[in-house]
Parts: C-alpha cells; sequence; structure tokens
C-alpha cells in the first residue's frame, strides 16, 4: 500500500508524550474506562474524533486576525454567505456554534412545518443512519429517527462501493408506513459515519430526492463530511472521474433543500457549524427567530466574527483535490496496514476514520459488556493511542421501555484528524493494534457504574467484570 507524502509543511509543532503502562492504567481507572473522560495529557495519539481536532493552515489562521467582531452584519458572515453560496447554491445561511446547533434549531421548525402545512401528526425523521447527537435532537422534539441504510453496511468483510446508501425500498416502504404527512424530513448523511464513513453515492443521493418530492418530503443533508463523500464519487462512481470536487459538490447539494454543517470536520476549523437554505421561505424565517435565543444573533449564530473568516476559507481548503487525495489515502493506508495484521475492519475503509469490528476480534464478550469498548480500553493500556466505542455502548436503550437496543455492529473507530498525525504515527498505531488483537481472549466486558440518561457515552463510568 503507497504512502502519500504529506501536502504541506509543519511550521509548528504541539509536543505529545508518551506514558508508561502503569500511568496509563490509573488513568484509564480515573477515568471510569470511559476514554472520553481521559485528560487529553494523557493521550498519546488522539484518534476519539475528527471533529475540531483538525490543524488550520496558515491562510486560516491569517483570517483570525481579520476578524469583525460587530455584533450585527460581521463582514466575515458576508465571507462565509459566498463561500457557502459557491459551494453548495443555498442563498439563506445561519451560522451555528457547531452541527448540533444547527440542529436544534432546524428539527423544531421542520416538526412544526409538517403538523400546520401537510396535517402531520406523529412525527418521524428517515436517514441512512442519524448521528446520535442527530437522533438525539430528533427524540428530544418528539419524534423518532428511522435508519435505512443498505444491509450491506452491515457485512464489513465484503467490498462495497456505496455502503453510506439509503436502502430505497426500504425508504419508500417506511414513509408508506408512516404516512409522507409524518415525515418531517428525510436526513442524507455524507459521508454515513455511524456505517464506517461509508460514502452515499451520486445516483442514490438522487433517487431520495426524487422519493422526497414525489412525496412533498424536505430532505435535510447532514453536511459534516461533504469533501469526502464529493472525493470517493469522483473516484468511484462512472462519469464524474473528469468532474471538479466543487462541481460534484454542487450536484450532490440539488439533491437536497437544506443543510446541516457540524463544520469541525471538513473545513478544518475548531468550532463552527451552519444551518443553510435553497430557498426564502416561513421555515427560514422561523428558523432565524430560533436562532436568536438558542444561538445568538442570525449574523453570528454563536461563533466570532473570526471564526466565521477561518471558516470561509476552510470551505475551500476541504474541497481541495490535493488535500482529500493525501487525507482519503491516509485513512486508507492505515486501514490496509491492519488488514493485512490480520484485524478485521469495516472494508472498504471509510473517509474520516478506520472502523474495527471488535466483534470478530472479541467474540467471548457480549454486547451488554460492550466488546467495542473493552477494545479501546486495551488499545489505550497498550499504546497511549485514544478511540472510541461506535456500538452497544454508544446506542442506548430504547426510549420507551429502557431495554439495551441491539447494535447491529460492535466498532472501534480509529478516526484521524485532518492534517495533524504523520503517516508513521500511522504505522505506530497499526503494530499497536494488530499486538493488541493477538493477545484478545485475555480482554474482558464491562458494566456500568453510573449510567446517565440520555447520550450516555460521554460520561458514562465503568466498571471491568
Ligand atoms: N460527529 C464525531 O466524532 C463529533 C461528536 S461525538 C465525539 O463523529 C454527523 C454526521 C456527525 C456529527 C458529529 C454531528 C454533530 C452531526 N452529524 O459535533 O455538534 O458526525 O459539531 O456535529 C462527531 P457537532
Amino acid at each position: 500500500m503507497k504512502r502519500i507524502p504529506e501536502p504541506f509543511r509543519i511550521k509548528m509543532v504541539e509536543p505529545i508524550k508518551m506514558t508508561s503502562f502503569e500511568d496509563r492504567q490509573k488513568a484509564l481507572e480515573a477515568a471510569g474506562y470511559n476514554p472520553f473522560l481521559l485528560k487529553s495529557d494523557d493521550v498519546y495519539i488522539d484518534l476519539l474524533t475528527d471533529s475540531g481536532t483538525g490543524a488550520m493552515s496558515d491562510n486560516q489562521w491569517a483570517g483570525l486576525m481579520m476578524g469583525d467582531e460587530a455584533y450585527a452584519g460581521s463582514r466575515n458572515f458576508y465571507n462565509l454567505k459566498a463561500a457557502m453560496q459557491h459551494f453548495f447554491g443555498y442563498e439563506y445561511l445561519i451560522p451555528t456554534h457547531q452541527g448540533r446547533g444547527a440542529e436544534q434549531i432546524l428539527f423544531p421548525c421542520l416538526i412544526r412545518r409538517m403538523k400546520e402545512v401537510r396535517g402531520g401528526e406523529n412525527p418521524v425523521f428517515i436517514s441512512n443512519y442519524h448521528f446520535d447527537t442527530t437522533a438525539a435532537h430528533v427524540e428530544l422534539n418528539g419524534a423518532k429517527a428511522i435508519n435505512v441504510v443498505t444491509e450491506k453496511a452491515f457485512d464489513t468483510t465484503t467490498y462495497y462501493d456505496w455502503k453510506g446508501d439509503f436502502d430505497l425500498e426500504k425508504l419508500e416502504a417506511t414513509i408508506k408506513e408512516h404516512g409522507a404527512k409524518n415525515v418531517a424530513a428525510i436526513v442524507t448523511t455524507v459521508t454515513c459515519n455511524s456505517s464506517g464513513g461509508q460514502p452515499i453515492s451520486m445516483a442514490n443521493m438522487c433517487a431520495v430526492y426524487e422519493i422526497a418530492q414525489k412525496n412533498d418530503i424536505p430532505v435535510v443533508i447532514d453536511s459534516a463530511r461533504y469533501c469526502e463523500n464529493a472525493y470517493f464519487i469522483k473516484k468511484r462512481e462512472q462519469g464524474y472521474a473528469d468532474k471538479s470536487i466543487t462541481d460534484i459538490i454542487r450536484e450532490m447539494y440539488s439533491y437536497g433543500d437544506m443543510l446541516t454543517m457540524s463544520a469541525k470536520k471538513d473545513p478544518m476549523v475548531n468550532i463552527g457549524g451552519m444551518c443553510a437554505i435553497r430557498e426564502k421561505t416561513e421555515l427560514f424565517q422561523a428558523v432565524q427567530t430560533l436562532c436568536v435565543p438558542l444561538e445568538g444573533f442570525v449574523t453570528y449564530g454563536g461563533l466570532a466574527g473570526r471564526d466565521m473568516e477561518a471558516l470561509a476559507r476552510g470551505l475551500y481548503e476541504g474541497a481541495d483535490e490535493h488535500h482529500l487525495h493525501y487525507r482519503i489515502s491516509q485513512v486508507e493506508y492505515l486501514g490496509e496496514r491492519l488488514r493485512a495484521g490480520g484485524v478485521p475492519i469495516q472494508y472498504p475503509t471509510g473517509g474520516h476514520a478506520v472502523f474495527v469490528d471488535a466483534r470478530k476480534i472479541l467474540p467471548h464478550i457480549p454486547g451488554d459488556q460492550f466488546p467495542a469498548q473493552a477494545l479501546c480500553n486495551a488499545l489505550y493500556l497498550e499504546s497511549g493511542v485514544r478511540a472510541v466505542e461506535i456500538g452497544s455502548f454508544l446506542l442506548g436503550r430504547d426510549p420507551a421501555t429502557g431495554i439495551q437496543k441491539e447494535s447491529p455492529l460492535e466498532l472501534m473507530r480509529l478516526t484521524i484528524p485532518r492534517r495533524v498525525y504523520t503517516n508513521d504515527h500511522m504505522d505506530y498505531i497499526a503494530d499497536a493494534l494488530i499486538e493488541v488483537a493477538k493477545n484478545a481472549s485475555s480482554i474482558k466486558g464491562f458494566d456500568f457504574d453510573y449510567e446517565p440518561p440520555v447520550l450516555r457515552h460521554f460520561t458514562a463510568r465503568l466498571k471491568p467484570l
């Protein structure tokens, strides 16, 4: 597997330090065996998330000095709006502090619109896969979050180009079952984080939009990793090899009516998000109205002017093809090294992370003892690498019955921050995990010491069994 050299020079460094096995044992115990509760200083390589952890460029840092911190009408808002229109073609922008900020102001308005305009009573959202905060905002607003991703996503060993695609038959059947008037929105997540950072094809996005239009349902594009999705389309889908990433992004967003974005991912800012709507409708006015008390005035939405400037510049850098080629190749390199070392992963490797199939490595640990969490803890102890669980621990309980939901997959996500770690770091991670997997039979499961009622994986404490 070829290593693509970094398309940047390193101008500033941030020291990281390796700790001893004993230090890590103590740190993990103090953190209740939940890597979210570790201190960053106790981590050598941090693969918890690619969200807000990327390295900004000199151009973005320079943008911070150009902040116009006027309370209203900051010039940076207009720069952001111009960049947003350039890529997405949506005219109406509301900045937010991050992705969930956009969800919290848009989703209640979509539900109200569904009730008042379309006469629905029992709101549901349908997605290829709702990310956990997205599902939480759906549920906090009294609606149901239904996922209809292709079944192929759950077969980690078999290669499939589009493991982020909607199962179109299931989508139509779900609309029929609940009644179109009750579907507050269809959420197209690009790339599909929960199925392994897997892309959705242009053909599938187009078909989803046709179904939505036929049923008068709005389509929201959850846009955390839209550039990575566009790159996969360019590389894998017939007819796109000669198109620019910008043109591919524009076509992708022609198959949606609005977007929410966690800008902490592809546009490489440490904080920021957006909600944008194609047309000026009552919906836009309702979202703006909610933005003021929940996020901030409509031209800053919780962001400083300087943050909006860094984001405006990041939208261009995230869509640069050289950057994307290196980015996707680095993640793929780690995936291929692990596969060569006998570690089972979601295959092909996703855009932002390698998802390791913990169920296959630890078949002796049942779902309710959190095998992927156990693997994260074992990897941390071995190497100081912090990964994150995407499985039963994250999924939680059915809010109606309190019973642990059954997770289709138990995954450990090795999430690669953008422009932060070198290819040598990838080798270190691969060597460590291959070693852990060799001794998997000695790894044990976990039970709760403390379990919060909502989004429990962030703050829960565990005890080893
Ligand atoms: N995703 C992630 O690590 C960060 C939070 S959990 C450590 O994958 C999608 C597809 C996401 C996402 C966050 C959000 C929420 C929405 N959609 O974190 O609020 O992957 O900016 O975005 C995380 P914010």
